[in-house]
């Protein structure tokens, strides 16, 4: 599990080389923009619920066939499966951004989570609507410009969407 500091000595260590200014300007600049980052990964842990299940609300609503008898969120049993894997990957997520790094995200939650939905006959495409629908949700949550400090967040909201991208690529 890297974060972005250690991905870059990593890096560094690997052809045997110094840090270089580019590399300590972009940590420098992670580091003074580091509130956005917190705030962000509070603002979408305090409402990791509300994400979760209006996520697959919406996804239900839509995909009516999951719930229905035969559908891979029928039964109490798929349900709480399907709710608690939606979470799952959103706690992931938030680690990824508290990071400034994929890594976590990538060995600990994706590796292997396509082959196991293919085994356990879980929809991946299905699965990667819920991720789209938990991105929307979060992103407008920790974008929402309401009660903060105003400042610049689109680079920071750009990095967020690209964990949950991963996410749903992983398993579509
Ligand atoms: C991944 N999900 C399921 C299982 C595993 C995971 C390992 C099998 C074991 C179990 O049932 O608990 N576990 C999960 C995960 C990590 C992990 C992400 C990462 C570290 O350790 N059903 C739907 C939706 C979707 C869904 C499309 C969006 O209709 C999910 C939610 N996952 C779902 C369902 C099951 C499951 C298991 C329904 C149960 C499948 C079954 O037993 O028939």
């Amino acid at each position: 599990m890297f974060d972005a500091f250690t991905k870059v000595v990593a890096q560094a260590d690997a052809r045997g080389e110094f840090l270089n200014a580019g590399q300590i300007d972009a940590l420098a600049s992670m580091v003074a923009e580091s509130n956005k980052r917190m705030d962000s990964v509070n603002r979408i842990t305090s409402n990791a619920s509300k994400i979760v299940t209006n996520a697959a609300r919406e996804l239900f609503d839509q995909q009516p066939a999951l719930i229905a008898p035969g559908g891979n969120a029928y039964t109490h049993r798929r349900m709480a499966a399907c709710l608690r894997d939606m979470e799952i990957v959103l706690r992931y997520v938030t680690y990824a951004i508290f990071t400034g790094d994929a890594s976590v995200l990538e060995d600990r939650c994706l590796n292997g989570l396509r082959e196991t939905y293919l085994a356990l006959g879980v929809p991946g495409a299905s699965v990667a609507e819920g991720i789209r629908k938990m991105k929307d949700a979060a992103i407008a949550i920790a974008n929402d410009r309401n009660g903060i400090t105003q400042g610049d967040c689109a680079s920071l909201m750009s990095e967020i969407g690209t964990y949950f991208d991963r996410a749903a690529a992983a398993v579509a």
